[in-house]
């Protein structure tokens, strides 16, 4: 296998050292195969924000492995999830399940650009959509963290209808919009950015491109594959109160076995094959499986308190690691949102990939080891977010922040 990875960032390429490779996760915890156990603030990139192999997720999905495990056929629990993605997502009226988030993102732009007739679209630097071509320009994640240029294989034409724009700069994106009159099928982004660290959007930043979209006809496309159900029930959307014209998801929504979804509007929806033009299809998609894991997922998420308790601890965690850092006389920057969190070992503010980019990188390396020794298991890049779950435990978070004062101490 590649690197010996089945995915890229997995390798601990930029933070050095070989990768763990797990054995069993529960809850908040990781063992890996010599037995050490981690307290895992990655969670499966996502997914585990209930904790890992939650015993009322294992035994829905026991009852539904005796019913088969893939049908290829519609089923009950395919509408089941999806009434309740729109339900809770208030930019969905209607949705579409796919394998990934990779998936979702290919889709929901052929759909943006089905829609208005137009080619060109707008990312943002740092920001990833998954590894379909027209997304590898200028992306965030392991595409980053592995400092590749972009990728090679993308065809120059299909870069060519990729602009980019800093995160968090309405006003470049404002000229990007005058130099392209008529032609930008729509903008797509991360509402809080968790693939080039974590960046939160600026005041009147996501406010600001809502109104540009609608002012050039253009959509707005917001990729929730990570903050969907992890920043709010409702995902970021809900969260800021702002309503893109279609939605990304992926992770949470699968409970950890593989699904994503794109949703939005009925009127651009309608487009997506059988119901209209638009051609998007897939073997697993929807299966009763995946839609199990999902929906028993979000009903856990659903209970009252969840969002207060995650906000609490992974504010707390964070404070608790810029203190740390600062005590050791370490520069740092970062913060959190609901259950996601995150840090650049350098002065600050970062407010997009180009500031990101000043973080300590080596240092970063040293930390993330000295942690690893400690039983903490972070993301393996100074270019990721961190991700906290229900099943993180008041003795998790102390430990954890105890673990980042000695580490900090040590690579001062
Ligand atoms: P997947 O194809 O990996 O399911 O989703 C792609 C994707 C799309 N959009 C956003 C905002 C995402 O964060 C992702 C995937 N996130 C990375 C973690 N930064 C997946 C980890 C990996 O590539 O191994």
């Amino acid at each position: 296998m590649p690197g010996g990875v089945s995915s890229p960032v997995r390798a601990f390429r930029s933070v050095g050292g070989e990768p763990v490779v797990f054995d069993r996760v529960k809850g908040a915890y990781a063992w890996d195969v010599d037995g050490n156990r981690y307290i895992d603030y990655i969670g499966s990139w996502g997914p585990a924000i209930c904790g890992h192999a939650h015993p009322e997720v294992l035994s829905a999905l026991h009852e539904a492995l005796d019913k088969g495990t893939s049908f290829g056929a519609p089923c009950v629990l395919e509408n089941q999830l999806a009434e309740m993605v729109i339900d809770a997502v208030p930019s969905v009226e209607m949705v579409r399940f796919v394998n990934s988030g990779t998936e979702a993102c290919m889709s929901v732009l052929r759909l943006m650009r089905a829609f208005t007739g137009r080619e060109k679209i707008i990312k943002f630097e740092g920001c990833y959509h998954g590894h379909a071509d027209m997304f590898l320009v200028k992306a965030g994640s392991g595409v980053a963290t592995l400092g590749l240029p972009d990728s090679p294989g993308v065809p120059r034409t299909t870069a060519a209808s990729t602009l980019t724009a800093p995160y968090n700069d309405l006003e470049a994106v404002k000229k990007l919009f005058a130099e392209n009159p008529g032609e930008i099928a729509g903008v797509i982004l991360e509402p809080v950015v968790g693939n080039a660290g974590f960046i939160p959007p600026v005041p009147g930043f996501l406010e600001g491109i809502r109104e540009l979209t609608k002012e050039n006809g253009a959509l707005l496309v917001f990729d929730e594959v990570m903050t969907g159900f992890r920043i709010s029930y409702g995902g970021a959307q809900a969260k800021f109160g702002i309503t893109p014209d279609l939605t990304t998801m992926g992770k949470v929504i699968g409970g950890g076995l593989p699904v994503g979804a794109y949703g939005g509007r009925a009127e651009i929806m309608a487009m997506v094959a059988p119901a209209g033009p638009m051609y998007q299809a897939g073997t697993l998609s929807g299966n009763p499986l995946a839609m199990t894991a999902g929906i028993k997922t979000l009903q856990l998420l659903k209970q009252p308190g969840t969002y207060e308790r995650l906000e609490a601890i992974t504010k707390r965690l964070s404070d608790g690691i810029q203190e740390a850092a600062r005590s050791a006389g370490l520069p740092i920057t970062g913060g959190s949102i609901s259950a996601m969190f995150g840090f650049f070992l350098c002065e600050g503010p970062v407010r997009n990939f180009e500031e990101a980019k000043a973080a300590d990188t080596v240092r970063f390396g040293k930390l993330h080891r000295a942690m690893l020794e400690r039983g903490v298991y972070l993301a393996p890049s100074a270019f990721e977010a961190g991700f906290t779950s229900l099943a993180h435990s008041d003795e998790d978070i102390d430990a954890t922040i105890a673990a980042f004062r000695e580490c900090f101490a040590a690579i001062a």
